[in-house]
């Protein structure tokens, strides 16, 4: 379901929590009375609590927890009117929605699709991500100009905007582990899909896909359904893949709408930095992924496609690689891969 413009507006009018007849929300807002009518009967529809105290006007009462278009565009605010926002109820993957409509539909950058529910979430090389309804599942696409040489930075720029707004919807502190973990108190929050079409040194575009978990993804205790399908070898979770942790185990009740808006706007205020200021900006983002960045000084073990690198966690170099001291006192330079603790000797 796309953003609706009437249905920002009337939800915008009827925020202030005060009384409104049909008659004046048309009038204020150039819209029909059958369009308002419409746009109220689809919000109750919805889950929207709407009331008519004195039988004349109509009160918002109560918001449903669904991350709608128009709630998170009336959280972005100017920025959110003109986006195209998806939500979908059910949906296989965001990042596949995203990813056609950059590719070939031209969807132009800002563009959203969010889901309650995915059947095929997807995390790194064809790992399963658990979705159950009620999560955060969102892909924004943008196409930043930005040399795709330093794409690494972007996936960074992510993560750290899904932190700080998690953070700041939450009060608790989220760190970022290596290259795309949410994670609070060494279990996994949430994670991070950036995905990016270049040409040449250009980028065409990034969907960043990002899933925070509301509630448990499975019953504790429970290893999840890899999602493989009957013989083949599962894709993970692996050895050393963290216990997942949610906002609702940590008291955490935040709208879906203000964390997907919140991390929207972290996120794009971190691209438009790195896209005016260059260098300048990604060592400063660095180093706010830096001071989150978990198990610095730590013994860990890196997974890389073709090797594992061991030795203590120093943090990262200027390209956002992560940077490992060998017990030889070599320093290895890691460019992708999956970290983990080393279990003590
Ligand atoms: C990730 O991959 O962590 C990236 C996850 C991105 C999900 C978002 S949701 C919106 C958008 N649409 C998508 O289809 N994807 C994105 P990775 O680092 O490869 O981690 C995957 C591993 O995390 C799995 O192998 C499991 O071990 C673990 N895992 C799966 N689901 C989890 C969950 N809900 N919570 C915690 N850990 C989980």
């Amino acid at each position: 379901m796309h953003l609706s413009r009437s249905m920002l507006a009337v939800r915008r009018l009827l925020d202030d929590g005060q009384e409104h007849t049909g008659a004046e929300l048309a009038r204020r807002l150039g819209l029909s009375r059958s369009t308002v009518s419409r746009c109220l009967r689809q919000a109750r529809e919805w889950g929207y609590a709407i009331d008519r105290p004195a039988g004349r006007g109509f009160r918002l009462a109560g918001v449903p927890d669904l991350p709608l278009p128009w709630e998170i565009a009336l959280r972005l605010g100017e920025r959110g009117a003109s986006r195209l926002i998806l939500f979908y109820p059910v949906v296989g993957s965001t990042n596949d929605v995203a990813r056609t409509l950059a590719h070939r539909r031209g969807a132009p950058s800002g563009t959203l699709v969010v889901a309650d529910r995915q059947t095929r979430g997807r995390g790194r090389q064809g790992r399963p991500w658990h979705s159950p309804p009620g999560g955060l599942y969102l892909s924004v696409v943008e196409r930043p100009r930005f040399p795709s040489s330093r794409a690494p930075v972007l996936s960074l720029a992510a993560a750290l905007a899904a932190a700080v707004a998690v953070e700041a919807g939450c009060g608790v502190r989220v760190g970022v582990k290596w290259p795309n973990d949410l994670v609070v108190g060494d279990r996994k929050l949430g994670g991070i899909l950036a995905e990016l079409e270049a040409q040449g040194r250009r980028i065409r575009w990034v969907v960043f896909g990002i899933g925070v978990n509301i509630a448990p993804p499975w019953p504790a205790g429970e290893p999840p359904d890899s999602g493989a399908p009957c013989g083949e070898r599962p894709p993970g979770p692996g050895a050393g893949a963290l216990a997942p942790v949610s906002l609702a185990e940590l008291g955490c009740r935040a709208p879906r709408a203000a964390l997907a808006a919140g991390v929207v706007r972290e996120l794009e205020a971190n691209l438009r930095r790195l896209e005016a200021e260059g260098p300048r900006a990604a060592r400063q983002l660095l180093e706010a992924v830096e001071a989150r960045l978990v198990w610095k000084g730590r013994s860990v073990r890196v997974k890389t496609g073709s090797e594992t690198v061991e030795g203590v966690l120093l943090g990262l170099d200027a390209s956002g690689a992560l940077v490992v001291q060998e017990a030889s006192g070599r320093s290895r330079t890691v460019f992708a891969g999956d970290v983990s603790l080393r279990p003590a000797a």
